[in-house]
């Protein structure tokens, strides 16, 4: 006979359901205006169930993707605060899984957009396993929140209609912005290129990496993926490069040997803090 004392404990805790393919809590068109004051106090308060670090889950369903979402990052803190103040509630409303990382530049050297994008997905995973990876700029609010931020069968572009762009594409192949990539997409273009210092040229050299790698752009509707950028002036050390041009024409040959197999960088600090998660990051500078 067995020694084992009985108990009648039977476990309460079910299975949460997935998440469903449309969020019921959804609103739409939102409006999005940066005029009225905004603080990291205000953004906690109106966010109280999201973790530390910046990091939520769902409490009523299970999400089939985990996201990170990774924002390329230096003396921004303004933009910071509206980003966080929109994106929570919307992400919030869109049941996924995610945690928010700022990928801050240190120093004064000249900006490096990709570079710190791959940090992004490097550090993440150290984090935790990650399915979905959305690099957004700071400065970018969706206008609608039936753009979901998780991953698609094919690399998804998310800002496709911004303000500063009429609402329209600005070219066929333009991949700005916001966009997003599975693990496998991400690690099939062996990342994101390194060696673009200063402003342009990387999100076309990103999009080559997809279709030279058989892969196809996918995008939300016109009427859905509509952005407001924070007006703002040219930021000192990301001024234009102006090798982008020849460098878009090589991504064929660049592809296989500068990318995430290419990569090199010191963290200086990870912190998180009740928003977000920032890692501080020393990337060098241009040869
Ligand atoms: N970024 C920073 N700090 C910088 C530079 C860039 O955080 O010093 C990040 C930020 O997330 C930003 C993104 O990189 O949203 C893209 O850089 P950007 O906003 O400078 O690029 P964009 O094309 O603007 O949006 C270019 C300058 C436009 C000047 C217009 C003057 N009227």
């Amino acid at each position: 006979p067995s020694t084992k004392p009985e108990t009648n404990y039977t476990p309460t805790i079910k299975p949460l359901p997935p998440c469903p393919e449309v969020p019921p809590g959804l609103v739409g068109r939102l409006l999005i205006e940066f005029s009225s004051a905004m603080t990291l106090d205000r953004v906690q308060k109106e966010n109280p169930d999201v973790t530390n670090g910046g990091k939520y889950t769902p409490p009523d369903c299970k999400a089939k993707q985990k996201v990170a979402i990774i924002i390329p990052y230096r003396h921004r803190d303004h933009h910071l605060k509206y980003w966080l103040h929109y994106l929570h509630p919307i992400l919030r409303r869109q049941k996924i899984d995610y945690g928010i990382f700022i990928i801050n530049q240190y120093g004064e050297d000249t900006f490096n957009r990709a570079k710190l994008l791959n940090i992004g997905y490097t550090e993440v995973l150290k984090d935790a396993e990650y399915d979905c990876f959305i690099f957004s700029d700071v400065d970018l609010i969706p206008m609608d929140d039936r753009n979901l931020y998780h991953c698609y069968d094919q690399p998804r572009h998310f800002a496709i209609a911004m303000d500063k762009f009429g609402f329209r594409l600005p070219y066929a192949g333009y991949f700005g912005g916001v966009s997003g990539l599975s693990r496998v997409q991400f690690l099939k273009i062996n990342g994101f290129p390194n060696e673009y210092w200063g402003w342009g040229g990387e999100d076309d050299d990103i999009y080559n990496r997809i279709t030279l790698n058989g892969m196809k752009v996918s995008r939300p509707d016109v009427r859905i993926g509509r952005y407001r950028m924070i007006k703002h002036e040219r930021d000192k050390h990301n001024e234009p490069n102006p090798q982008r041009f020849n460098k878009i024409q090589n991504t064929k040959a660049s592809m296989k040997r500068d990318g995430i197999n290419s990569l090199q960088y010191r963290v200086l600090e990870v912190t998180k803090y009740p928003l977000f998660t920032n890692i501080t990051v020393e990337i060098g500078k241009p040869p």
